[in-house]
């Protein structure tokens, strides 16, 4: 997160690090992503760059968690992952980002995966339908970079507002033109001064309806990070209703 503040992960309860065992067996930071429900993330697809070769058992999901290299056992929850389902549309041959969503299936312990506390909850998705006026506020967070020119990563949970931005404007000439797709949206600070940055993706952009947070993006791309003209640019989450409750059997639909 560019230009932002650090946050408490319990202002976020929401948010999950998406974690990476290498060959030497190191545990790496790979993405955020969103408890959607007990038992599942949703994250970018992008995050899975070998595709259908992806091994769950690499990957492990902590939720509750402040800092990325201290661990604070009383209010994080650990899991495995069961079963990782990348969008089938998703194709980054030609870098297109195109379906950049993917959904993570916690693995239970003891016939639990999260446990609802004060740094652990799900966050909603709104209804399919459900459209937002360019210029709405929301809030996005993420462990990614605090300036696009840094190696390392933020060590604690970061958050930034940003605002809707209108299709046509993202995809005139001085954006990103016709590299805005239907299933995505740009997201940006009018000054540029707050943006999402690497190590954000697979997280959550949140926006308040009726005094009700919903998700309504994943962090999904952008060139550089809270750059001139380069808004974020989020998969647009009420595109997936429909995909989310396939693979899910979940009942997220509105008025289910
Ligand atoms: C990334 O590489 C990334 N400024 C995510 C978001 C943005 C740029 C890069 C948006 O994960």
């Amino acid at each position: 997160i560019v230009g932002g503040t650090v946050a408490t992960v319990e202002s976020h309860p929401w948010v999950a690090a998406i974690f990476w065992r290498s060959k030497s067996k190191e545990k790496v930071f790979r993405c955020g992503g969103s408890l959607i429900s007990s038992c599942w993330v949703l994250t970018a697809a992008h995050c899975f760059p070998d595709g259908s070769n992806t091994k769950e058992r690499r990957f492990s999901v902590i939720l509750g968690k402040n800092a990325l290299n201290e661990t604070d056992l009383t209010v994080e929850q650990r899991f495995r992952v069961e079963k990782i389902i990348i969008h089938e549309g998703f194709d980054n041959s030609e870098g297109s980002f195109n379906h950049d969503i993917a959904l993570m299936k916690l693995r239970a312990n003891q016939g639990k995966c999260a446990v609802e506390s004060d740094s652990v909850r799900t966050v909603c998705l709104p209804p399919p339908q459900q459209r937002l006026q360019p210029g709405v506020t929301c809030e996005i967070a993420g462990y990614g970079k605090e300036k696009y020119a840094l190696w390392y990563r933020s060590q604690y949970l970061r958050e930034a507002q940003v605002n809707l931005l209108a299709d046509d404007v993202c995809r005139h000439k001085d954006y990103y033109e016709n590299m805005i797709t239907d299933n995505m949206f740009c997201a940006g600070r009018p000054d540029w001064s707050q943006d999402a940055c690497e190590g954000d993706s697979g997280g959550p952009l949140v926006c308040e309806v009726d005094n009700r947070l919903f998700q309504f993006g994943v962090i999904s791309w952008g060139d550089g990070c809270a750059k001139e003209f380069r808004p974020g640019v989020y998969t647009r989450v009420t595109n997936y209703n429909r995909w989310i409750d396939e693979k899910t059997n979940l009942s997220i639909t509105a008025g289910a």
